[in-house]
């Protein structure tokens, strides 16, 4: 029942979000000429124009993007919609061998338990694994995304390694049996050499090059708030080609995850058109807040996976 509602008011919201990209950008197609008919409410098309708002090149469009796999596509549970037991749910972070020095390699352990102190015996499987780690540095320069090994008894345990020394906050995201996707964050502080924090600013340019590709993140009209979409285009390097040989990295054709600057919003999307192979990626995404946010985009291709990251003004 409760997950009835979530997608009912996230259906909901989208539909108001589209409605609002047509009230902005105007029906494709009928540009400076009356249309001889109304325009029919076709919902697939409804969802292509969304993408479409986001200025996307006409050879970019994927035909299996559809408002379908916009339902089917992943949210987390915000704090308020989550169930009194959701929300007791705690980890504790702790580092058996001792806390790392900037490029130590050493143990880190989450022991997830309830709001008895019991400890949490299973987990769901999401995006094909049990728990997911991310980790930034506090000024949003180095990020991580790991995955830490259940060793049962709501224990999950990974080494892991600091580049730098300085602050870094994690982030988990899993899913005890029976509840919905929580996020939990903890903090360690690394000792050693680090590099002035680097100060955030929004990127000069949309698209960057990794692995021999052209990515180019469309970002349309963003407002905090409102349910809008992050897409990601994919072209080849050299030809300019769109590729259609994405591959799918943890389950999907990426994966996106979103920090503002005081990191105190996060945001962990997945693609909307899930099972594409390209040239696009698309993500729902609702900033809570404004703000300067860092955006990592992770994508596989020729077995080879990597991250572009972005950093944008959301109004
Ligand atoms: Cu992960």
């Amino acid at each position: 029942m409760n997950t009835h509602w979530k997608w009912l008011l996230f259906a909901g919201g989208s539909a108001i979000a589209l409605l609002a990209v047509v009230a902005v950008y105007g029906l494709p197609g009928v540009k400076g000429a009356a249309p001889s008919k109304p325009a029919e409410f076709n919902p697939h098309t409804q969802h292509k124009m969304a993408a479409m708002s986001a200025s996307l090149p006409a050879d970019m469009t994927d035909p299996y993007l559809d408002p379908v796999s916009l339902q089917m596509s992943h949210m987390h549970a915000s704090e308020s919609e989550q169930t009194e037991g959701e929300k007791a749910v705690r980890v504790q972070w702790s580092w058996p061998e001792g806390v790392p020095a900037a490029g130590e390699l050493k143990k880190l352990r989450l022991s997830i338990a309830d709001g008895n102190g019991q400890m949490i015996p299973a987990f769901m499987v999401t995006n094909e694994k049990l728990l997911h780690l991310i980790a930034v540095s506090s000024d949003l320069r180095f990020f991580q995304h790991v995955h830490p090994v259940y060793k049962g008894e709501g224990i999950f345990e990974l080494p892991i390694t600091f580049e730098q020394g300085g602050s870094y906050k994690l982030y988990a995201d899993f899913m005890p049996e029976g509840m919905a996707e929580l996020t939990r964050t903890g903090s360690v502080k690394v000792e050693g050499a680090f590099a002035t924090p680097a100060e955030l600013v929004s990127s000069a340019s949309m698209t960057q090059h990794a692995e021999g590709l052209m990515v180019t993140l469309h970002s349309g009209a963003l407002m905090a708030g409102m349910q809008s979409e992050l897409t990601f285009s994919f072209r080849d390097a050299r030809t300019g080609k769109p590729v259609y040989d994405m591959e799918p990295y943890l389950g999907s054709i990426g994966h996106v995850v979103a920090i503002d600057e005081k990191l105190e919003q996060y945001l962990h999307v997945h693609p909307v058109n899930w099972a594409a192979t390209g040239p696009i990626a698309v993500f729902g995404v609702m900033f809570p807040k404004s703000g300067l946010y860092k955006i990592w985009g992770q994508f596989q291709r020729g077995g080879k996976p990597f991250i572009v990251p972005f950093v944008l003004e959301v109004p």
